[in-house]
C-alpha cells in the first residue's frame, strides 16, 4: 500500500513538472512593439498648399517614417518614423535638398 502512495506522488510531481515547463515556454513569447516617436519640423520657403504636398510624398517615401502631415497654413510637417530605422537628420536632409528649409526640430 505504501509503495503504491508513494508512486503516486511521483507520478502527480512529474504532472506537475510538465505544466511549469508549458507555463514557462508561453510566458517566453515576446511582443514585437515598434515604438514610433514623432518629430515636429518647421519649414521654410513653402510658398503653397502644393509644396506642403510634395515634401509629404517625399518624406513618407523614406523607410521608417510611418506616417507625416504637412501643413503650409503653420510650416509645420509632423513626422512619426520609427528611430530604430531612421533618424531625424534624414527628414531635414530631404527636405532641404528639396528646395525647402528645416528652420527647427521638436
Ligand atoms: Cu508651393
Amino acid at each position: 500500500m505504501k509503495k503504491l502512495i508513494l508512486a503516486t506522488v511521483v507520478a502527480l510531481s512529474f504532472v506537475i513538472t510538465g505544466c511549469d515547463k508549458e507555463v514557462s515556454t508561453q510566458s517566453q513569447v515576446v511582443e514585437s512593439k515598434v515604438n514610433l516617436k514623432t518629430a515636429k519640423i518647421k519649414v521654410g520657403k513653402m510658398t503653397c498648399q502644393g509644396c506642403a504636398n510634395g515634401i509629404k510624398k517625399k518624406v513618407s517615401k523614406l523607410v521608417g517614417v510611418d506616417s507625416i502631415d504637412v501643413s503650409y497654413a503653420t510650416s509645420m510637417a509632423i513626422v512619426s518614423y520609427d528611430p530604430m530605422k531612421i533618424e531625424t537628420k534624414s527628414f531635414s536632409d530631404l527636405i532641404n535638398n528639396s528646395g525647402y528649409e528645416t528652420l527647427w526640430f521638436e
